[in-house]
């Protein structure tokens, strides 16, 4: 364990990489703060939603009378009534130019096409009148044939998720190195190959289930509207529910308030959103609605969900020779902000940290009478690490070699960046060697190799498994120049402006919308740095499209990578603006004055000269400013940087499969992140503990499952086992430091990397235990029952 205690010195020489508390942890912690189901309006009505109890239907009759006639019901609302206005919810990302979007109605207006779709909207006079209300909707079905079974769907005569498409397929994405001229050919490379390792692996669909579910109020005053909503997206939602709703960009105001976990499953807008905004709109009234868990489960975007066909080739001696990958990626019904995008993001990290001359990617984007998937920390990156991690081993075994000395073999060098990989990235920085042998100190691994072996050699019950992932991932999305390649939306930049007051305290603005990532604190951390100012003295701002107009928010574990820089960049102008004023005070040149510790000063005299939170004051007081500058100290900036970062690391478990019973426990779990300059070592240090918690929840507990009529049977968090810290293991984290060099900072995204990187470690730990008892592989979760079947009945478990 590598937490850093917070230093005793009230003032230290550095914030950077101080580790501070969070600023919003009290706030946050207790929940004493300005949550959207807090907000409490004058005459405020609510919204209770209607959902089809079916998985695929036409609506053939929506009676709501019943409903009408009912206590304290103002207005019900059918997909009819809101057919003309509610337009179809944005996809942003067409994969190819010949994408299929059958588009994304709000409320369902002919057709339903996965459970829990709005039909109908009641809006109350208390959120109880609204609820009670939707029982007494009668909507008559007729069924349709149920589309579940992503490799059933793709067949050729197979039923139809939407009639008025001719296939299931929403796209078909291809990326070949051959022909992209960053690699060789990959068929051939097949055709040469020794040895030839393929799989059939199931990622899973996962639930992103943050702790505050979604909630969005509207206020409408006269034609403009005020929209508060549980989301990560403020900037991005504004525009688009302009866009879909017709409500003009600058009527509408957006705030995120404090948002309690998103993890990407805020990342897109929804239905509800628009739904809230155009009741509002028809009634002129305030309105409220707030997800029961239930709904949240079953129609919040979900994540994952893919079959992936992994081959891998090689030499007798080890060395890698191509990779093919072919994906079905489950959409769901429909295709959500980024939906599409996200299996083609991952196409790009498949090769991991090897260096294969070859490569092939084919994914096909599937729909199904699901809801949709789109954005679950790490989108597309845990996928392919989990293939890629899990393949190494199984070509390990094949090949008869230690399955991190057949990594070491292929992994890039040290001395060997920048190194463009065959997917075409270009990896800046990193030491995947050092990360390695620091990660193997801390979990310990000689004793536990040792211990393995006399639990083979005993046939205890209880054998030991060591499991690896070495791993990286493309972040701080990133690069607008790629990104506008790829989508129609917005681009990759982000903004910051920062405002000296007059009395030399100072506001930030940011368009990073936090959502628990710390940003007050580390952006803080900066500008004090920056500015030379006390911590404390700095105010940072977010979240309100009214306070920061600009901004692309918090996502792809870009904030600090992106948003952090353009507010250092904000500071050093402020810095090169209150040096003109200081010059100016201080009857000196410019090119003559220092700036230390937020003073400016005459060379040669230090100590002496006008701090920058003076100038401030004198500035705004006096009104004594040099002609042509304007009297305040303040800055924008944007930041777009030249590429993605590539954090990276070694994560070691260690854990004990229980033969007689199927039960599995992390015994150890030590991991060693890069994550370039560390502006904060215990958010850092947190982030990575929360990523761990997801990725070894996919490994071990939560999945998503629909039964044969497409009810979504894990519809409560008794059936979707979140794991609380008692059932997660201590971690044993470490760094090492390679800075990034497409940021100043030299910083490297951490908001994904330990979900990104444990799945896998936990997974191959498992089978590494039980492998002489003939189990190659298991499907995840390893739940007790599965591991008990892999072992007693072979396959996969499933
Ligand atoms: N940081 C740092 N030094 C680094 C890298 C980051 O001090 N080298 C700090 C940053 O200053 C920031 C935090 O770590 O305070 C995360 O930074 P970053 O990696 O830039 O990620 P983002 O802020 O963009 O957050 C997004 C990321 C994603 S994509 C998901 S999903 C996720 C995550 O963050 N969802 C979260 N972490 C979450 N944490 C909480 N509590 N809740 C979520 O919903």
């Amino acid at each position: 364990m590598t937490l850093v205690e917070e230093p005793a010195a009230a003032t230290p020489e550095k914030e950077i990489g101080r580790a501070r508390r969070r600023k919003e942890d009290a706030r946050l912690i207790t929940g004493r703060t300005t949550w959207t189901d807090n907000m409490v309006l004058p005459g405020m009505l609510h919204l209770a939603i209607v959902r089809s109890p079916v998985a695929h239907a036409r609506i053939t009759n929506v009676d709501v009378s019943a409903a009408q006639q009912a206590p304290g019901v103002i207005a019900v609302f059918t997909g009819a009534d809101l057919a003309e206005e509610q337009g179809s919810l944005p996809c942003a990302w067409p994969v190819t130019p010949d994408m299929v979007n059958p588009g994304h109605p709000s409320v369902a207006v002919d057709e339903v096409n996965h459970v829990g779709e709005a039909v109908a909207v009641i809006v109350g006079r208390s959120k109880v009148a609204a609820q009670d209300a939707v029982e007494l909707v009668d909507v008559d079905y007729d069924l349709l044939p149920v589309v579940l079974d992503m490799e059933e769907a793709v067949k050729d005569g197979a039923d139809l998720v939407h009639d008025h498409t001719s296939a299931n397929t929403s796209y078909h994405f291809v990326f070949d190195a051959g022909e992209a001229g960053t690699g060789a050919d990959t068929e051939q490379a097949f055709a040469d190959a020794e040895v030839v390792v393929s799989r059939r692996l199931i990622n899973q669909r996962l639930i992103p289930a943050f702790m505050e579910p979604r909630s969005v109020v509207v206020q409408p005053q006269g034609d403009n509207y005020t929209l508060w909503s549980a989301t990560q997206i403020p900037h991005i939602l504004r525009v688009m529910l302009a866009m879909v709703t017709g409500v003009p960009e600058h009527k509408l105001r957006v705030i995120a308030p404090d948002v309690g976990g998103g993890f990407g499953g805020k990342i897109t807008p929804t239905p509800e959103e628009v739904l809230t905004l155009l009741v509002a709109r028809r009634l002129g009234k305030p309105i409220k609605w707030t997800e029961t868990r239930s709904e949240s489960l079953m129609t919040a975007h979900h994540g994952r969900d893919q079959i992936q066909y992994i081959d891998i080739a090689a030499d007798r001696e080890g060395n890698v020779k191509g990779l093919r990958v072919r994906l079905l990626a489950d959409m769901g019904a429909y295709l959500r902000l980024i939906t599409p995008g996200i299996p083609a993001l991952g196409a790009f990290m498949f090769p991991g940290i090897y260096k294969f001359p070859a490569y092939r990617f084919e994914c096909d984007g599937v729909f199904t009478n699901k809801v949709p998937t789109d954005a679950y920390r790490g989108a597309g990156r845990p996928e392919a690490t989990f293939a890629i991690e899990r393949i190494m081993d199984e070509l390990a075994v094949e090949l008869g070699m230690d399955p991190l000395e057949l990594r070491r073999k292929n992994w890039i060098r040290a001395e060997e960046f920048p190194f463009t990989t065959v997917a075409g990235l270009q990896y800046d920085s990193g030491d995947y060697d050092g990360a390695t042998q620091a990660a193997l100190e801390l979990l310990g691994y000689d004793e536990l190799r040792a211990e393995q072996q006399r639990r083979r050699e005993s046939g205890d019950p209880v054998q030991l498994g060591i499991g690896f992932s070495t791993f990286t991932e493309m972040c701080g999305l990133a690069p607008s120049r790629v990104l506008g390649s790829l989508s129609f939306g917005a681009g990759g930049w982000e903004s910051a402006s920062i405002r000296m007051l007059p009395t030399g305290k100072v506001e930030v603005v940011t368009g990073s919308t936090p959502h628990g990532q710390g940003h007050e604190t580390a952006w803080s951390q900066l500008v004090a740095d920056h500015l030379g100012v006390p911590f404390e003295d700095v105010e940072v701002l977010h979240g309100d499209t009214a306070i920061s107009s600009k901004g692309l928010d918090t996502y792809g574990s870009r904030s600090l990578v992106v948003g952090g820089t353009a507010v250092v960049k904000a500071a050093e102008k402020v810095v090169a603006k209150a040096r003109k004023i200081a010059a100016h005070l201080l009857e000196a040149s410019e090119d003559d004055l220092e700036f230390s510790g937020g003073k400016f000063s005459v060379r040669g005299t230090p100590g002496t000269g006008l701090g920058i939170q003076e100038i401030a004051l004198a500035i705004f007081a006096a009104h004594n400013y040099p002609e042509g500058v304007e009297p305040s100290i303040d800055a924008e900036a944007t930041f777009d940087p030249e590429n993605f970062s590539f954090p990276h690391g070694t994560h070691i478990c260690a854990m004990e499969v229980d033969t007689e019973t199927g039960f599995v426990k992390i015994r150890k779990y030590a991991c060693v992140d890069d994550v370039g300059t560390i502006v904060n070592p215990l958010i850092v240090e947190g982030q990575v503990h929360g990523g761990l918690a997801q990725g070894i929840a996919q490994a071990l507990y939560e999945e998503a499952v629909y039964d044969a009529d497409g009810n979504l049977t894990t519809g409560t968090f008794v059936d979707y086992l979140v794991p609380s810290a008692a059932d997660l293991p201590h971690f044993d984290t470490g760094n090492t430091v390679h800075e990034a060099t497409s940021n100043p900072i030299g910083a490297k995204g951490v908001g994904e990397a330990g979900c990104i990187a444990s799945t896998p470690a936990v997974v191959n730990a498992a089978i590494d235990a039980v492998r002489h008892l003939g189990v190659s592989d298991l499907r995840m979760p390893l739940t007790p029952e599965r591991v008990w079947r892999a072992l007693h009945e072979g396959g996969d478990g499933a």
